[in-house]
């Protein structure tokens, strides 16, 4: 069966779901139309394992690895942008696409990393403007020789540090142009692999040199109508397993104390902490988060987000906050075996839909029982709203923004396997 074959289904499915959650005192149509206008901000390396066109054969140095080898990789920024201008076509509502520096395309020429210019990512600004899909950033703090035993913002080596300054700072201004270039700011997410495998003797000196470092990267002035400063933490990383100099803690505070913004990584915290509760603390003091959607499984923090309910419950507690005006919604995931475009589908595809899902909870319900104290009508409410008709109001959500219904991209992804991605050798 074709997607567009049972819009007739749909539609007839859809017109009761709305009667029941109607009942509730939710309007789906609305529902609909804020899920599909949330910009979702794609990476752009699940298309390529993180492997860039420095000339690399993949991923190293940085504590992340993508493993597999299914075919079909993106080798140039052609293939790459065909790629995810695909997977987009699978998947409903507003995207971005966020790049890393290792996606400069300087024409063969050797550029160091602290040496680019906005005008090697023309390419990517005159696609970003053609297809409307504005663009967000990513310093690139791995794969480079002078990731220096692990470190790079933070290391000893002054050389070094130097170095990743230039680098962040070109950063800076690269995001800056793509904001001038789409009219709306550009996130630019500066994470580290810093870190130690084994227990440091001295916790702290990499600390303040790494707090040194970004107030000189941060003290750049660049246009706040063209560029959102992020900081990512992280727990641990392979190589980074005993002492990790931006964890959480130094980055919360960091935040907070230079009114930046947080980026949280699904990921990037112990297995039984979800994220979803920090939201309503940490906006308190910090000015917005940066969100990436991830889902860990034991020692990686990159797998592709499924509609669980760590990811559900994100969702909610933003909604629920009406948080959204403070929050960016981004994927950072890479699985290099299975299908690269199926891998960014289902990853954006459940998101969307728990954002939808987010907009359809009776949620006033939830806070009267709350306040009158009938605790068990709260659980008993969470309960009965987990069966309420959502997959007819998620498929009708895909069919008004013309992409797939149900399972039909798996075919069509089927098809670009065959005819494109095979053909790569
Ligand atoms: C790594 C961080 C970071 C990267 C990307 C490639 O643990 O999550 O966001 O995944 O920048
Ligand atoms: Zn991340």
């Amino acid at each position: 069966m074709k997607f567009c074959e049972n819009t007739e289904f749909v539609e007839a499915a859809y017109g009761l779901a709305k009667e029941a959650y109607g009942k509730f005192g939710i309007n789906t149509d609305k529902a609909v139309k804020t899920a599909l206008g949330i910009p979702i901000s794609v990476q752009c390396w699940q298309g390529d394992d993180v492997t860039g066109f420095e000339g690399a054969d993949g991923l190293s140095d940085g504590g992340i690895l993508a493993t597999g080898n299914y075919p079909g990789r993106a080798r140039n920024g052609d293939e790459l942008r065909a790629d995810a201008e695909f997977a987009f076509s699978l998947i409903p509502g507003k995207k971005r696409l966020s790049l890393h520096m290792l996606y400069a395309e300087t024409d063969g020429k050797k550029v160091g990393r602290d040496e680019l210019e906005p005008e090697h990512f023309e390419k990517w600004m005159v696609w970003s403007k053609k297809k409307r899909i504005p663009l967000d950033f990513n310093p690139s703090f791995f794969s480079h020789p002078l990731v220096q035993d692990g470190y790079t913002l933070a290391s000893a080596d002054s050389e070094v540090r130097r170095f990743w300054i230039r680098h962040a700072v070109a950063s800076r201004k690269i995001a800056a142009a793509f904001g001038v270039n789409q009219g709306s700011p550009s996130v630019n997410n500066i994470w580290i692999p810093d870190g130690s495998k084994d227990l440091p003797a001295d916790r702290l000196s990499p600390r303040l040199r790494l707090r040194e470092a970004l107030d000189e990267i941060l003290e750049v002035r660049q246009d706040p109508e063209a560029i959102i400063d992020t900081v990512e933490s992280k727990l641990f990383g392979i190589g980074s397993e005993s002492y990790v100099v931006g964890s959480h803690d130094f980055y919360l505070a960091y935040a907070a104390a230079r009114k930046i913004r947080l980026c949280l990584d699904m990921g990037h915290f112990h297995p039984t902490e979800n994220i979803a509760d920090k939201i309503s603390a940490v906006l308190l003091f910090v000015p917005g988060l940066l969100i990436h959607f991830s889902r860990g499984v034991r020692w990686d923090s990159d797998h592709v987000p499924l509609f669980s309910d760590e990811l559900r419950e994100v969702c909610r507690e933003v909604n629920r906050q009406k948080a959204g005006d403070k929050v960016d919604f981004a994927l950072d995931f890479f699985d290099a075996s299975i299908n690269r475009i199926a891998a960014w589908t289902i990853g954006a595809r459940s998101l969307r839909k728990a954002l939808l899902e987010s907009l359809l909870e009776p949620s006033r319900m939830l806070l009267h029982a709350e306040k009158s104290g009938k605790l068990h009508e709260r659980l008993g409410l969470m309960e009965e709203f987990k069966t309420l008709p959502f997959s007819a109001v998620w498929d009708k959500l895909c069919l008004d923004a013309n992409v797939p219904v149900g399972t039909g991209w798996l075919s069509k992804t089927a098809d670009y396997e065959d005819q494109v991605l095979l053909k790569r050798k």
